[in-house]
């Protein structure tokens, strides 16, 4: 088995560099983007020489090599119609619809399996370009399946990772695909293979061992002459970071605003999401729609913010689900809506990272309800921006955040009466309460955020 070197340097791969383009020709400069997964490696990538394989997020040539805050970058270039097909095709309308529970069906076009191998291969030989021996590896991702493989083949002397941020899915899923064991093989040829739940761990050994040579365990598996760990690494956030955000007197100053907004004595019902059909904003909304017809509450008891960022938008249901949210709004709006009392307040729109946490510490109710999340770290930000202890988060029970975040009002997110019910209870939950479960959740998030998940995926690469 590889051993890793003292000075071994790191090499992440994923589909998107934590960086961003500013400006084109001449004058395009870059800055570091605002990604999670860049924060979430912090502290590894200042213990060691760090490089990091990905896109630019544009299509065509991408420059050679780019260095930042002591980082070096290196753009793997993916044409126009390679985007189409590894990309907008087979990543996220055969897997991403396939690894979440097919709420939408997953489309198998054979022209999309090529351009998935190409590029999966290229971001391979670009990682591998730059590893010394012994070297680490560290791939991310639906994405990337096959290049864990593609790496090992041709060096077998890394230690190489791969962390899945969605679900893996249940065997008869699974089943569906049509290159089920290239996608497997492809997964084994990491040293370690982390994802976010147990069940998701068992989920992929399932599948090694039936669509592969692969034996062993659900946590152990032996293939090819070597052993592969595969185990759960729930993902976190940076808790201090957001608490400390939370605290600041600016971020303070516009939660007040917000609140005021909001409008006096009426409960702030908060939603945050990338405007994907997996994450349930319909089936919230129509909760909420609901809980005003029955007059369970009123206008002027609560208002909804639902805070849309856009997303894939070159993906036809991605499109449609836009609409059917905004009808739900404009419906829900017509119908309740009074002169200055706004029922729903719909912003679709990508916002900062003050605003946003702003909007967390203004909410009494954090409303998150994927109809099936490889962890949901929404949940996570609301509880860590919580200093004040207070608030009610309702969470759906297929998240994977809901493993860790037990004292939240639990929910069957595909079940409209559940979430209205857990609407009333949240709105009507004395402050005892909420705040008793808020300290707990507190305590988890802060003991198990992001630093924490990324040492422990490293130390089991390490071993
Ligand atoms: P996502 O599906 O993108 O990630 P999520 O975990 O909810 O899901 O993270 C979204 C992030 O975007 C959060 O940090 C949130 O603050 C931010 N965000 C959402 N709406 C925003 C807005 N309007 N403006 C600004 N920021 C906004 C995938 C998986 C998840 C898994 C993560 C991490 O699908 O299950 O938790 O990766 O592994």
């Amino acid at each position: 088995m590889a051993r890793i070197r003292r000075n071994a340097q790191l090499i992440v791969v994923s589909n998107r560099l934590p960086i961003r383009i500013i400006g084109t020709g001449a004058k395009r400069r870059f800055e570091p983007g605002d990604g999670g997964l860049a924060t979430a490696l912090g502290s590894l990538l200042e213990e060691r020489p760090c490089n990091w394989i990905g896109w630019l997020g544009r299509p065509g040539p991408a420059p050679r090599k780019i260095r930042l805050n002591g980082m070096q970058v290196i753009p793997v270039p993916i044409s126009s119609a390679e985007i189409d097909a590894f990309y907008h095709g087979f990543s996220n309308r055969t897997l991403w619809p396939l690894y979440h529970d097919v709420i939408r069906t997953p489309l198998f076009e054979h022209r999309w399996w090529p351009p998935y191998v190409d590029v999966n291969e290229r971001f391979a030989a670009k990682a591998i370009a730059e590893a010394r021996r012994g070297d680490i590896l560290w791939i991310h991702d639906y994405q990337l399946q096959l290049v864990p493989q593609f790496a090992r083949r041709l060096r077998p002397d890394l230690r190489i990772g791969f962390f899945l941020h969605i679900p893996f899915p249940p065997e008869e899923l699974f089943a569906w695909l049509p290159w089920r064991s290239e996608v497997v093989e492809g997964l084994l040829g990491a040293d370690v293979i982390g994802f976010q739940t147990h069940a998701n761990a068992q989920n992929f050994s399932r599948a090694a061992r039936k669509y592969t040579d692969a034996e062993g365990t659900d946590t152990e598996l032996h293939y090819q002459g070597r052993t592969i760990q595969v185990g759960s690494f729930p993902i976190s956030i940076d808790f201090r970071n957001f608490e400390e955000l939370a605290r600041s007197p600016k971020v303070l100053l516009r939660a007040k605003e917000i609140r005021q907004h909001a409008g006096v004595g009426r409960k702030l019902i908060l939603c945050v999401d990338r405007l994907d059909y997996t994450k349930g904003i319909e089936q919230r909304l129509l909760a909420f729609e609901q809980l005003l017809e029955r007059r369970e509450a009123s206008v002027d008891d609560c208002v909804l913010m639902q805070i849309a960022v856009p997303s894939r938008e070159r993906v036809r249901e991605y499109t449609e689900t836009r609409t059917r949210v905004e009808r739900i709004v404009g419906r829900i709006n017509g119908e309740f809506s009074e002169p200055g009392i706004i029922a729903v307040h719909y912003f679709r729109r990508n916002v900062s990272r003050e605003e946003l946490v702003a909007f967390y510490v203004a909410a009494d109710i954090m409303l998150v309800t994927p109809l099936r999340d490889g962890m949901n770290v929404v949940a996570k930000e609301f509880v860590a921006c919580r200093t004040d202890h207070n608030g009610v988060l309702i969470l759906s029970e297929l998240a994977g955040a809901a493993r860790e975040l037990r004292q939240a009002i639990q929910i069957n997110p595909h079940d409209v009466e559940d979430i209205t019910a857990a609407l009333v209870r949240a709105l009507h939950m004395h402050k005892e309460e909420s705040r008793q479960r808020m300290v707990v959740m507190r305590t988890i998030v802060r003991r198990h955020d992001v630093h924490h998940w990324a040492d422990e995926f490293f130390q089991a690469l390490k071993k």
